[in-house]
Parts: C-alpha cells; structure tokens; sequence
C-alpha cells in the first residue's frame, strides 16, 4: 500500500523527508507492526516506523490544530482592553494565554514528526495551511466572549475528547492537558453568558444577537458533512480520528440546545426539533457554501487574522534572534567551561 517510508528508529529522531526503505519484506514487516499497533490500540511514537502518509496526516491535521489555537487568540484579543470587570479581564488573559500555550503544546507534537516550526508557520503566512473556520468571524459585543467560551471551546471540547484516544502518542497526550483547560474555557464562557442572560432587557439581547451570529459558523466547525470529508475514512482507519464530523456535530447539538434553553435563549434554527424516535434533535439546513467560503480565504475576517499573525510573526524576529544568539553564547560558555576543566584535571 505504501511505497515510501520514513525510517525514525534507525536515526533515534525524525528526518525531515521520507527515506525509501530499500527491501520488500522489510517494508511489509514494518508495515506489518504498524498495523498491528494501530490495531492493538497501542501508541505509535515519533521512533516508531510510521507509513509516510500517516506521518503527512498527521502533520496537517496537528498543524492545522496549533494554528488555529494561535490565530484563535485573535478575536478575543479584541476585548481585554474592554473586558466589563477586573475579574472578567483576568479570566479572559488567562483564557488567550492559554489558548498561545496550547498552540506550543501541538507545535511541539507536530516537530516530532520531523517538520520544522519555521515551516509550520510558512505555511500558516502564505495561505497553503488551514486553521479553523470560525476565527475569521468578528467580535464586536461583549457576548461574543460569553459564546466563544460556551460554544467554540464547547464545539472544540467535543471534537478534542476523542483525540485524546489518537494513536500518535505525542498528539494524545498533548489533548488531555488541553482537554482539562478546554473545560474552564467553556465553563467561563457560559457563566459570562449566565450573567448577560439574567441581567437587564438590553444585556440579554446582546446575548441573544450575538448567539444568533455563532450558532451556525460553531455548527460548521466541525467540518464538511461526512458524505464530503476527505480524510475521514483514512483517518478514522489510522486510529487518529475516533468520531467522524457529523456524529460529533449531533452530539454537540445535542448537549447545547438544553444549555441555551437553560439561558432563555433560542436557538436560530426554525428546523430544530426533538426526533423522539432517533434521539437527537434533527436541525435545519446547513450553509456550506458560506463554510466553504471562509475555509477558502473568503470569510469575514481572514485577511485581517492573517495580516495580524503575519505582522505579530515579524515583529516578534529580533525575540527570537536574541533567544537563538543567548543559547548560543550559553552552549559556548558551557563547552569553554568543560575544557578549563579538563585541561585542570
Ligand atoms: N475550518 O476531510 P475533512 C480551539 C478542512 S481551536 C477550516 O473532514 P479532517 C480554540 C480540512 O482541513 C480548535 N478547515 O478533514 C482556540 C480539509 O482540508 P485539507 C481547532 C476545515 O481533517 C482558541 C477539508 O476541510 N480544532 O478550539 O478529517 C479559542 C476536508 O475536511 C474545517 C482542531 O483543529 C474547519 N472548521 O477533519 C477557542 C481539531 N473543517 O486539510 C477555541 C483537530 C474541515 O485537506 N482537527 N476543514 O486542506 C480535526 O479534528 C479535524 O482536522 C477536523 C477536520 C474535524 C477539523
């Protein structure tokens, strides 16, 4: 099935690019054990044997991951200068920081898999890497922070859980630690939106309206319907995708529309109804051709998300020139170090 392969093991790291492997049966014996992982439900590791299109699956879908915690610092970004209360913007600070801490945990996942962070964010800046669709909508309330809490990191929650389970070790891992702070995310999210709600007439509208913008854009987050995913089948085969994008949609539908009816809010779908018989709420159409729009560059903020990261990248250059010239300068103060010791000794 697989005509190339990289070699991790032999090297004790990843190599950037793929390495033939030279003889038939060695490639099927690899193979073989790979397979046998995956289907024993054991953790493939960055040493282990992977087929190359497993280790590219990976890199995309990882990437694309700590991209979108990065990019998604943005839009709350906008509102810690005017965040209502001291405690409001504290918790808000500590969610953004966070959501940068998560971007360094996949990043460092992904590096494992022998790709570089500078290519990572090459591809980020010239538009060939995705990040998730709903950070190119805007934030212009106050309740916008209230649903990005409830319903973004919900919807990320839902779809994270299962990847907790992935077979590659490193992305696994990485998800149980974000996991848990997903939770205060979405747990913050909703008990600002708890306030609007039980506040005055004006504040509950404000909630109102601005759920009415994110309802649907959070139902197309979790990706293009089964029938049009791509990468499910191989992905779901690979043990990197557990649920495919549909039944997690379902499930996240399902556990919101009694929390917003908790709020007093309504849901802004004239479709939605309880299907006693499937046990889920069936919902009404969704836009794809919108989802699709955003996912192409198209959306209502992606050229300012990206002309943001873009400028945030270069202005940060002389951090990370002087973080490179001060270890440096450590490793060779370090290395002179050892030499007057062995000349002493
Ligand atoms: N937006 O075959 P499919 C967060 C692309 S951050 C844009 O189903 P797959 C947070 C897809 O990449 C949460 N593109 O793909 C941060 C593919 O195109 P490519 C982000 C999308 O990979 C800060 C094509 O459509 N979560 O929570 O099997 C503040 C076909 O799709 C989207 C993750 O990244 C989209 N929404 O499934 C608050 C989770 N959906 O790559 C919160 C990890 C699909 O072939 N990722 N596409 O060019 C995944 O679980 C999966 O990659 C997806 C898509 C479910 C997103």
């Amino acid at each position: 099935m697989y005509t190339q392969a990289i070699d991790l093991a032999a090297q004790g790291k990843p190599e950037g690019g793929p390495r033939p492997v030279t003889t038939s049966p060695e490639l099927q014996a690899r193979e073989a054990a790979f397979n046998a992982r995956i289907a024993q439900d054991q953790k493939v590791e960055p040493q282990d044997w992977m087929p190359e299109a497993y280790r590219k699956t990976l890199v995309r879908q990882i990437s694309q991951h700590a991209h979108s915690e990065v990019i998604g610092m943005q839009p709350e970004g906008n509102w810690i200068t005017r965040a209502p209360s001291l405690r409001r913007k504290a918790i808000l600070l500590a969610k953004i920081q966070d959501e940068g801490g998560h971007g360094l945990y996949l990043y460092s996942a992904a590096e494992t898999l022998g790709v570089s962070r500078e290519e990572m964010a090459e591809a980020l800046h010239s538009g060939k890497a995705k990040y998730s669709s709903i950070f190119n909508y805007p934030t212009p309330t106050w309740a916008d922070m209230g649903c990005i809490g409830w319903l973004v990191d919900g919807a990320a929650i839902m779809n994270q859980i299962p990847l907790c389970r992935c077979s590659f070790g490193p992305y696994a891992r990485a998800m149980i630690r974000i996991c848990k702070e997903e939770s205060f995310h979405q747990r913050q999210g909703y008990e600002a939106m708890l306030a609007l709600c039980n506040g005055t007439p004006a504040q509950r509208a404000m909630a109102q309206e601005a759920f009415n913008r994110w309802w649907w854009p959070v139902v197309m987050m979790f990706g293009p319907s089964d029938k049009d995913s791509v990468h499910t089948a191989q992905a779901s085969a690979w043990g990197i995708k557990r649920i495919t994008n549909d039944d997690l949609r379902q499930k996240f539908i399902d556990a919101t529309v009694p929390q917003a009816e908790l709020l007093g809010l309504t849901v802004p779908d004239p479709d939605l109804r309880w299907n006693e018989e499937r046990g889920h709420y069936d919902h009404g159409p969704i836009n794809w051709d919108e989802f699709w729009q955003v996912v192409a560059g198209d959306g209502p903020c992606n050229r300012e998300r990206l002309a943001a990261r873009v400028k945030a990248h270069d202005d940060g250059a002389w951090l990370r020139e002087a973080t490179l010239a001060y270890s440096q300068k450590q490793a060779e103060r370090a290395a002179r170090a050892q030499g007057t010791d062995r000349s002493a000794a």
